[in-house]
């Protein structure tokens, strides 16, 4: 299965949800008052959360003022145009050009951050890049297990400590290893925290320090795994994560479980972070590069 057919047959429960904006094109009348109130309703339904619903009703009438439209498909092609633009926020490709270079995954519990790891090893490995996983997830035995199995999947190598150990302790050690190996890119795997949690959002903020102390030049990005089946509960969580751990991105996961995809808009537009990948599924190829055209495309298409 090519990339946009997976992400089409992922986003299959949010397009259900979205099929009623069809009729409502369908029965469009450019001065109809139900029309937006109609829209704005099935954009809260996929989870785009008000303020952002808001905020493209307010796009639509706008852009059908200027550009006049009189039939449903102008009107449903603008609103594809109009949500596509507003994916687009910042740089949705990693950055890791320094070598090495690192990627920190972080996020609440449970949400996927050692399974997108795996992914994303693999992924690399295939790009021709040398990979380290690193587990600093000590919290329980079974993380770095988890990770280990990973890391034999996608063919990288691991550096992992006994259960309990500083997950400060592994980050050095991992960085010491990539630099005498000439590693690629390190990837670092954290134990899942409450962004309430204030001593776990320090232990993240202590591994920040660690890394860029020890290699203040390379390139870093701070992925937060979101699981996109919390819903808006999941954005309140990545404002938290924001301040304490400096994000890059967002990678979101199990949108083949859910019918409330339109979360992606909402983590745009009130968190003006770029999303870097979708999960689509627990297999190792079941990650996807985000493309905000794509994206559109497969939910409307
Ligand atoms: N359907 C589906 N399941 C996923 C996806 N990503 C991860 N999972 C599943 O979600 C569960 C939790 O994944 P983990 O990778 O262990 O999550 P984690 O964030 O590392 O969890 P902790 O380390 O306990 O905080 C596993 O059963 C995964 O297979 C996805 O994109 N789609
Ligand atoms: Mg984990």
């Amino acid at each position: 299965m090519g990339i946009f057919d997976k992400l089409f047959s992922g986003l299959s429960k949010t397009r259900n949800n979205l099929d009623e904006l069809e009729e409502l094109f369908r029965d469009y009348a450019p001065d109809s008052e139900d029309f937006y109130d109609d829209l704005e309703e099935l954009l809260v339904l996929s989870d785009v959360g008000v303020q952002t619903a808001e905020s493209v009703v307010r796009g639509m009438r706008k852009l059908t003022w200027e550009r006049r439209f009189r039939k449903g498909t102008e009107a449903r092609e603008g609103l594809i145009e109009l949500l596509s633009r507003m994916l687009q926020t910042g740089e949705s490709s990693l950055k890791i050009d320094s070598r090495p270079s690192v990627i920190l995954m972080v996020g609440v519990n449970g949400v996927g951050k050692t399974t997108t790891i795996g992914k994303l090893a693999a992924q690399l490995r295939e790009q021709g890049k040398k990979v380290l996983l690193c587990a600093a997830d000590t919290f329980r035995a079974a993380a770095a297990e988890q990770l280990d199995v990973w890391a034999q999947r996608a063919g990288t190598e691991i550096v992992r400590h006994e259960e309990g150990s500083d997950p400060g302790a592994v980050v050095f050690d991992g960085i010491s290893a990539a630099k005498a190996r000439g590693s690629d890119v390190i990837i670092i795997d954290t134990a899942g925290r409450l962004h309430n949690k204030q001593n776990l959002m320090n232990e993240l903020a202590k591994i920040r320090r660690i890394i860029s102390r020890e290699l203040p030049d390379a390139d870093v990005e701070t992925l937060m795994v979101l699981d996109a089946t919390t819903g808006q509960n999941g954005l309140l969580q990545a404002k938290q994560f924001l301040e304490t751990a400096g994000l890059t991105g967002i990678v979101l996961t199990k949108l083949d479980g859910t019918a409330k995809g339109g979360i992606v808009f909402a983590i745009a537009n009130e968190l003006k972070l770029p999303v870097k990948f979708v999960g689509v599924g627990e297999g190792i190829d079941d990650l996807i590069p985000f493309d905000a055209k794509n994206f559109v495309e497969a939910l409307f298409k």
